[in-house]
């Protein structure tokens, strides 16, 4: 079972959504209520002790980290792949991976 928790507006989960979507996985949403701080809850810290979505929950195992949790479902549902299998073209999906950690993300949060 696939659960990830998330929010409409997170470029970090809507990755791992699209992720889970082209994989075509079966998955439940939790939608975390980030005005409200739900991600701050005591609950939610046990998953995820940053309080950030998204966080993935396989089989009731957390994974966090937006980019990891996208390279876990590549390796854990390889029947549809997505990571090219050519060194240079790998390099270029790794390169759009940190593009949009390090800048995406930073220029979402400013907005
Ligand atoms: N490096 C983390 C960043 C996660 C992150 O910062 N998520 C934001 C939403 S995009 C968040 O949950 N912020 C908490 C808040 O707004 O209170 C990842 O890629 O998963």
């Amino acid at each position: 079972m696939l659960e990830l928790y998330t929010h409409p507006m997170s470029p970090c989960a809507q990755k791992v959504r699209l992720v889970l979507e082209e994989k075509r996985l079966a998955w439940q949403a939790h939608q975390m209520d980030l005005a409200q701080k739900e991600n701050l809850r005591p609950q939610y810290l046990k998953l995820n002790p940053k309080g950030v979505v998204p966080t993935l929950v396989h089989d009731g195992v957390p994974i966090v980290e937006s980019s990891v949790i996208c390279e876990y479902l590549e390796d854990a549902f390889p029947a549809t792949r997505l990571i090219p299998s050519s060194p240079l073209e790998k390099t270029r999906m790794r390169l759009w991976m940190k593009h949009v950690d390090e800048k995406l993300h930073a220029a979402m949060a400013s907005l």
